[in-house]
């Protein structure tokens, strides 16, 4: 049978990543399958959107490197209200570097990203190294961590092919302690439960793309035809003229989605 009719719940019980394992139950528990990209241009509009969203998400997603001010007082204050609200936090940094740049970038540098992400995006392009740089970081942090592979991408002429996919599943399969989830548009590794599907590129409405290459479909499509587990939405909830009452929308929709396919 394939992940994408089994609930949540259950695939915890077979996930070999800590944080999978987490992080499913989190879902299950909240009812929420939806990931907010918080992609704004202060902090302080972070913190205060994090509070906002919270009762609403599973995952709220940062990009540190384009939020003016995001300081380690910054970083702890997410890390806190995580854990105070029930969410977790993944830092979308798509690391791609070699093994060795990567730890350093992960662990060190400005953002310290090991102290405070519950969860990473990284590309396969480099190759293991860079799953096992993550790997062998996460090694000295007592919190679970663990990061999404990129397998595939929501923008229009991405160079990701056939042949590369199934690389990336396969990696992911390698390193089953680490690999919480896959970034991707269509149902991958079916077999593998505990393996969570983040899918980007989801927006109510009648918009179906920005100028700048990014394709949205609507929730229903992401969950049932794409197999989407955790849905990731940004402007469709940080751009409304109330981001609390949309994400609420959003998180109803998208789990009467998952029912919905759960069912079938
Ligand atoms: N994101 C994508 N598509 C992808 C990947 C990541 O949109 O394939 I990988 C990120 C970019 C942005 C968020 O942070 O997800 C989507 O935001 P919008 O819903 O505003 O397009």
């Amino acid at each position: 049978t394939s992940k994408a009719t089994i609930p949540f719940e259950t695939r915890a019980q077979q996930a070999p990543c800590e944080v999978s394992k987490l992080l499913l139950k989190l879902m299950a528990r909240k009812k929420s399958n939806l990931c907010v990209a918080v992609d704004v241009d202060q902090a302080n509009d972070l913190i205060d959107l994090a509070k906002l969203l919270a009762p609403h998400i599973c995952i709220l997603k940062t990009h540190a490197d384009l939020t003016k001010n995001f300081t380690g007082e910054i970083s702890r204050q997410l890390h806190a209200l995580a854990k105070q609200a029930d969410f977790m936090v993944l830092e979308d940094r798509k690391f791609a570097d070699i093994g060795n740049t990567v730890a350093k970038q992960y662990s060190g540098g400005c953002f310290e990203v090991s102290r405070w992400a519950d969860l990473v995006t990284v590309h396969s392009l480099p190759g293991d190294g860079i799953v096992k740089a993550l790997e062998e970081e996460n090694a000295k942090i007592e919190e679970p961590r663990g990061c999404f592979l990129l397998a595939e991408m929501s923008s229009e002429g991405n160079l990701i092919t056939t042949e590369y996919i199934k690389g990336s599943t396969q990696m992911a399969s390698k390193f089953p302690k680490t690999v919480a989830g896959l970034v991707c548009q269509s149902l991958l590794l079916a077999d593998q439960p505990g393996i969570v599907q983040l899918t980007p590129g989801v927006r109510r409405g009648e918009i179906k793309e920005d100028s700048l290459g990014q394709r949205w479909v609507t929730p229903e499509e992401a969950v049932i035809e794409k197999g989407g587990d955790v849905i990731v939405v940004g402007r469709g909830i940080t751009g409304a003229k109330c981001p609390e009452k949309e994400a609420k929308l959003y998180q109803e929709e998208l789990w009467a989605a998952y029912e919905k396919r759960i069912a079938i």
